[in-house]
């Protein structure tokens, strides 16, 4: 039996910036990527409108997993690389054609666990690209197993008896690594997530923004929520926004709390132009982000 699908007529004002004959998506019903995709893609058009930057110069690069799908329905350039190499592959784009601003889109399962030695490095070389980190606490498209972010104690089908191990504050790690912009919001921060990405993208370095989300469907029902509504309150509780004065006044502690806030804004030298420093190639006179400095 074939089943008929409606032609829908979607109309939003990002609809511009995605691949709308791809809708409806894969995402579950109060999953928070799409307000963090969303939060992404006003982010660009602000700046476009205002001529900071072309979505010509964009490269949406995204990993594996359920935040990795975005790429399939953002219309910019970009690819949907293997496990856990988004930033590797990111690292080639800006590489290969310094004029690109590559973003990395994925989850905290392919950027903290398995890409998380790319992140490390990116990080402490303060490498030209945005990353963007939607922290669902597991990896979700996969069922729920443990991720580096799962809260100590909580269920996942890799710890049926709960995480015996230390949550890794990723936010937290990268401002350590020398990252020239590091944030985190949760969810009910869309405007913020636009703000950051509106400071972030159009500047040199390293910048990193996590974004804490709600996964009402895989790691929600695990550990006991029975409706998106209820994780989503729970979360409020204990995500704080705070403008802590050194690294270590940073939380990540879902029984206590996950601070949120603007943790580095800096504009130091990226890899690129380290790189200029040493070796004065053409392409260094083209650099987007030596304009973007000076602004
Ligand atoms: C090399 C490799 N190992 C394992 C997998 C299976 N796999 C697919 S998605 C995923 C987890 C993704 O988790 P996360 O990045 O947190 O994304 P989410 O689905 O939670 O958004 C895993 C382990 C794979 N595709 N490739």
């Amino acid at each position: 039996m074939t089943v008929q699908v409606p032609k829908l007529e979607y109309r939003h004002r990002v609809d511009d910036l995605l691949r709308t004959e791809r809708l409806p998506h894969v995402w579950c019903p109060g999953c928070g990527i799409g307000i963090t995709l969303q939060a992404f893609l006003r982010a660009v058009k602000a700046l476009e409108a205002k001529g900071v930057i072309d979505r010509k110069q964009l490269v949406f690069v995204t990993g594996i997993g359920c935040t990795g799908r975005a790429s399939g329905y953002v219309r910019l350039d970009g690819a949907h690389t293997p496990h856990g190499r988004p930033i590797a592959y990111a690292y080639g784009v800006k590489l290969a054609n310094p004029k690109l601003v590559p973003v990395v889109f994925s989850g905290d399962g392919d950027l903290a666990g398995i890409g998380g030695n790319h992140l490390l490095h990116a990080a402490r070389r303060n490498f030209d690209m945005l990353v963007i980190m939607v922290n669902n606490f597991n990896y979700a498209l996969t069922g729920g197993q443990l991720a580096p972010t799962t809260p100590h104690g909580a269920y996942s089908t890799t710890t049926p008896k709960g995480n015996p191990e230390r949550p890794m504050d990723v936010a937290r790690l990268v401002a350590a690594l020398g990252a020239n912009y590091v944030a985190r919001w949760s969810i009910h921060y869309p405007v913020h997530i636009e703000e950051s990405v509106k400071r972030a993208l159009p500047r040199r370095g390293f910048r990193f923004i996590e974004v804490v989300s709600i996964c009402p469907e895989i790691f929600g029902r695990h550990i006991g929520f029975r409706s998106p509504v209820d994780f989503y309150e729970r979360l409020r509780k204990v995500a704080k926004v705070r403008k802590p004065k050194a690294l270590e006044e940073i939380k990540y502690d879902w029984e206590d709390e996950i601070t949120l806030g603007v943790f580095v804004d800096k504009d130091e030298p990226g890899y690129m132009e380290s790189i200029c420093q040493v070796y004065n190639y053409d392409w260094c006179k083209e650099l987007p982000e030596r304009r973007w400095s000076k602004q």
